[in-house]
């Protein structure tokens, strides 16, 4: 099939895109393997600080990972959320497709899991992190939020929560996930067998509780993938997104016989639905190859594609969003 084989990611990380490409170009490649590679590479470029470490540091400072890959043909997933002290989220994703019957690990016991596979243990705070951590602690944990503590010298501390948040609250929360912080790679690659898998990788929301796990990690929200059908990856404010499994929905809105792009502007209209406010996007494509991507709440939405049908050329598109 000269079409194949055939990339596409989020956002203009070209440095994925190139390295989901050259995993994927020679014929014994696998897709699910281009996928990990193409997200590895963001994780050590540190994609605009979203994906990999050194990036959205929770309230205490700390930078956790979330990943899942997906593959097309076997239907096998392996995930990690809130995986702390490892560097390599999407391989370690994979180890637990490969090497487990399990689905999704998380948080300290991912990370054991991760250095039983043989990935290093290490800080992923780094000067950047721990400035963007500092800075916001300096304008956020005002008097009003400290503790009730009446000693000669409170500790200002943020929080603690409360165990309900309100709208206002929740709102403000919203408000960080704008077009500074938003990016999380997903990916979706055919093989040159015409195999299919997806991928994502991202360190979260910035200034996020800790333990807030997003969408990427969840399978039919952060990204889904049937290989007879096709795929789909999401970015955004996954909080809001999850709710809706807005990747599944987008490949069962291409069952149904939309086009992707359609089906990425449906399955998004359905959260605007609710949350008319919320800030995301959809990328997608069918097995045969045919891609489209929608978006909310940004001005355009960048995405790359590199495929057969193209020469190999990589392409950024830039969607205007609703
Ligand atoms: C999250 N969806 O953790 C991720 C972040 C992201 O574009 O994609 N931003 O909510």
């Amino acid at each position: 099939n000269v079409r194949l084989p055939f990339v596409i990611n989020t956002w203009p990380f070209k440095v994925a895109t190139k390295a989901a490409w050259e995993a994927v170009k020679n014929e014994s490649s696998s897709a699910l393997d281009a996928v990990v590679a193409g997200c590895s590479a963001c994780e050590r470029h540190q994609c605009d600080g979203t994906v990999g470490y050194g990036g959205s540091p929770d309230e205490n400072g700390e930078t956790t990972l979330d990943s899942m890959v997906m593959d097309g043909l076997t239907h096998d997933v392996g995930a990690v959320a809130g995986l702390r002290f490892v560097k390599d989220a999407a391989a370690v994703a994979r180890a637990v497709l490969k090497y487990t019957k399990h689905t999704l690990l998380a948080g300290e016991l991912a990370t054991d899991f991760a250095v039983d596979m043989g990935f290093k243990r290490t800080n992923l705070q780094t000067n950047v992190s721990r400035e963007i951590w500092k800075s916001w602690r300096q304008r956020n944990c005002q008097p009003n939020y400290w503790q009730n503590d009446v000693s000669p010298n409170p500790k200002k501390t943020c929080g603690p929560y409360k165990p309900y948040r309100t709208r206002l609250d929740r709102e403000r929360y919203n408000r960080n996930i704008n077009e500074d912080n938003h990016d999380t790679v997903g990916i979706l690659v055919i093989d040159h067998h015409g195999n299919m898998a997806v991928g994502t990788s991202t360190n979260g929301a910035t200034h996020k509780i800790p333990g807030r796990v997003g969408d990427s990690p969840i399978m039919g929200a952060g990204a889904y993938v049937d290989n007879s059908v096709g795929g789909a990856a999401a970015t955004g404010d996954g909080d809001v997104m999850m709710r809706f499994l807005p990747s599944f929905h987008t490949v069962a809105l291409m069952e149904a016989g939309l086009s992707p792009t359609q089906a990425c502007k449906v399955a998004l209209s359905k959260i605007t639905k609710y949350y008319p406010k919320f800030s995301g996007a959809l990328i997608a494509a069918t097995v045969s190859g045919e891609y489209g991507a929608a978006c909310h709440g940004f001005q355009t939405f960048p995405y790359c594609v590199q495929s057969g049908a193209a020469g190999g050329q990589l392409k950024v598109f830039n969607v205007t969003c609703t």
